[in-house]
C-alpha cells in the first residue's frame, strides 16, 4: 500500500529522493543541519539531496510539508533508506539522527557516556533556552510590525543572559580551565552541541545586538570565530544554500 507521507502535491525532488533529503532554508535552524551534513560529507563522504524552500511564502504550512513535519517549520530531514521513508523534525533530533546514521566514529559525538551527556546538556540548553529567546528577539526586534519595547527588552536581556551562560562554560570561570568547545573533557571537542548553537549565536548582529553588548563575552566571540573558520561551516552558510 502506498504510504501517506508523499502526495501529488509533494515536490518531485522531495518524493523521488533516494537517500537522505533535507528540506531547508538558510536560517539559523536550517544552518544547523546544513553544517552537520557538510561536516559528515568531508569526513565520510555522506551524500544527500536538498530542497530549498522560502518560508516567507508559507510553503512549510502546506499539507505536503505538514505530513513530514506537523510543526510546519524548517528544516526537515527525510531518510528515504527506510521503508516507509522516515521523517525527522526538530533540529537537535536531526543532528542526533545524523550522528547515528553517519558518524560511526563519533567524530561529532562522544563514545564516553559522561561526555555524551555533556553534549546533550548543551544541545538541549540551546534548543530549549537559547533559540526560543533569540528567535523572539528577531521577531519582536526585526519582523513585528508593531514595536513593543517591553518584548524587545525582555528577549534582548534573555538572549544576553544565555550568552552569559555559554561564556561561563567556555571561559572556565568555575572549572578553572577555559575551553574551546562546549562539551567534552579538557578543552572540549567540536560536536553536535556546538553545531546546534553556533548558527544562532554567530548571528548576534542580525538579531540587533551591538558590539558593546557582546564584548562582555570574549570566550564566546573567540568560539564564534573558531567555528566560522571550518570549511564545512563556510560551505553550509554560503552560496550553496541561497535560493537562486
Ligand atoms: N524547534 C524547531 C524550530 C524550527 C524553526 O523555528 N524554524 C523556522 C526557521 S529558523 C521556521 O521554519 N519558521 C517559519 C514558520 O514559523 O512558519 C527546530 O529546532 O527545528
Amino acid at each position: 500500500m502506498a504510504h501517506h507521507l508523499y502526495t501529488d502535491e509533494t515536490p518531485a525532488e522531495v518524493k523521488n529522493a533516494k537517500g537522505l533529503h533535507l528540506v531547508t532554508q538558510s536560517t539559523p535552524n536550517g544552518k544547523k543541519v546544513q553544517i552537520m551534513l557538510e561536516e559528515l560529507a568531508l569526513i565520510y563522504g555522506t551524500t544527500w539531496t536538498t530542497t530549498l524552500i522560502n518560508i516567507m511564502t508559507n510553503e512549510q504550512k502546506k499539507d505536503w510539508f505538514l505530513r513530514l513535519d506537523p510543526n510546519g517549520r524548517i528544516p526537515i530531514l527525510i531518510d528515504n533508506t527506510k521503508n516507509p521513508p522516515f521523517p525527522v523534525m526538530e533540529t537537535s533530533a536531526e543532528l542526533l539522527y545524523l550522528l547515528k546514521f553517519a558518524d560511526k566514529d563519533d567524530v561529532f559525538g562522544f563514545k564516553d557516556e559522561l561526555e555524551r551527556s555533556q553534549a546533550l546538556q548543551w544541545l538541549f540548553f540551546w534548543h530549549g533556552s537559547g533559540a526560543p529567546y533569540q528567535g523572539q528577539l528577531n521577531h519582536f526586534g526585526k519582523f513585528a510590525k508593531e514595536k513593543i519595547p517591553y518584548a524587545i527588552e525582555r528577549f534582548r536581556n534573555e538572549t544576553l543572559r544565555v550568552y552569559g551562560v555559554l561564556e561561563i562554560q567556555l571561559s572556565g570561570k568555575y572549572s578553572g580551565e577555559p575551553r574551546d568547545y562546549l562539551a567534552g573533557n579538557g578543552k572540549g571537542k567540536y560536536s553536535v552541541a556546538d553545531i546546534g548553537t553556533w548558527p544562532w549565536v554567530s548571528g548576534w548582529e542580525f538579531s540587533g545586538l551591538e558590539k558593546k553588548d557582546v564584548e562582555q563575552f570574549p570566550h564566546l566571540l573567540k568560539w564564534i570565530d573558531r567555528i566560522a573558520e571550518r570549511p564545512a561551516v563556510k560551505t553550509a552558510t554560503g552560496e550553496k544554500y541561497q535560493q537562486k
